[in-house]
């Protein structure tokens, strides 16, 4: 018999939704950071082995929506809701248990859903255990699985329970397949998480990445980017002065680029003022959301 479905990760902000996604696909899909809101569009990775295939997909936290990026992003959310198989539930074993339950309650699943503890290096084996037995009475999840996404401990655990619970059907993707963003796509992400690193406060969130040039050249790949800032002090910090801050953005992105797709890479980063982007039906379109 082969199963084939789709696994959707919910949860609210820097609950590790992206770290246990490149945990359990292997490799650095969604970005990590530990800021909130650092995931934007719904991340794809898939995963075949004999007997079976699974769709995963990382959303962005669950918040309220505040502009009109975040309706789109909370869009994500909603269409990962309804075309789930599975649901993953995921939370910070360190956050209140009462919240989250209550946040996974309003989601109104129809679907069988998995409630992973996350982080539990965070906690002492007692309060593991304490907090297991309080999560277990819930009793609205098949299964209630403590993990480490950080430390990829207690994976194996929880890909033996989503595959227990997987539908029977045929495979979705070509068996070689590792996810439904271009390799385009998740350079300019490579090039956000580095803006999330680097900067502080609200440039990460006035920001957006698009790679406008991708040429696989003889020796190394050439990729040009723009980065866009809704104003012009932003663009100001990211360039720094006489062009410092770009300089060690552009090489602590290259670096990560050239490990993704193991070859070598020559970037070319610019700024872009484009005020009020994220409010603007045409830039958001523009920008892929
Ligand atoms: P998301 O917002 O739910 O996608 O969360 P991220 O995957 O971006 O992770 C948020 C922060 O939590 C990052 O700093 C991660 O490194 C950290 N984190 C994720 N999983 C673990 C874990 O198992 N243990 C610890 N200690 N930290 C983790
Ligand atoms: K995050
Ligand atoms: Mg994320």
């Amino acid at each position: 018999m082969h199963k084939a479905g789709f696994v959707n990760i919910f949860g609210k902000p820097n609950a590790g939704k992206s770290t246990l996604l490149n945990a359990i696909i292997g490799e650095k899909l969604a970005i990590i950071s530990p800021k909130v809101q650092t995931t934007r569009h719904r991340i794809t990775g898939v995963i075949t082995e004999p007997g079976y295939q699974i769709v995963f997909s990382d959303t962005p936290g669950i918040i309220d929506p505040k502009y009109k990026l975040h309706e789109k992003m909370m869009g994500a959310v909603k269409s990962a809701l309804e075309d789930a198989d599975v649901a993953l539930l995921i939370m910070d074993a360190k956050d209140s248990l009462e919240e989250n339950l209550e946040l996974f309650d309003s989601l109104r699943l129809k679907v069988p859903a998995i409630l992973i503890l996350n982080k539990m290096d965070n906690l002492s084996k007692e309060d593991m255990d304490t907090l297991m037995e309080k999560a277990k009475a819930w009793g609205k999840a098949k299964v209630v699985v403590p993990i480490s996404a950080r430390q990829k401990k207690g994976i194996k655990e929880l890909m033996q329970e989503i595959v227990a619970l997987l539908p029977e059907g045929n495979a979705f993707y070509p068996d070689d397949t590792l996810t439904d963003k271009s390799t385009r796509f998740l350079v300019a992400e490579m090039i956000r998480e580095k803006i999330f690193q680097l900067f502080e406060e609200e440039i990460p969130y006035h920001t957006t990445v698009i790679v406008t040039q991708y040429q696989e050249k003889e020796t190394l790949t050439k990729i040009a980017a723009e980065i866009i800032v809704t104003r012009e002090t932003q663009k100001g910090i990211i360039l720094g002065e006489k062009g410092k801050s770009i300089r060690e953005l552009g090489t602590l992105a290259r670096q990560d680029i050239e490990k993704f797709i193991e070859r070598k890479v020559f970037l070319e980063l610019h700024v872009k003022v484009r005020g009020k982007w994220r409010d603007n039906d045409l830039y958001l379109k523009e920008y892929g959301y």
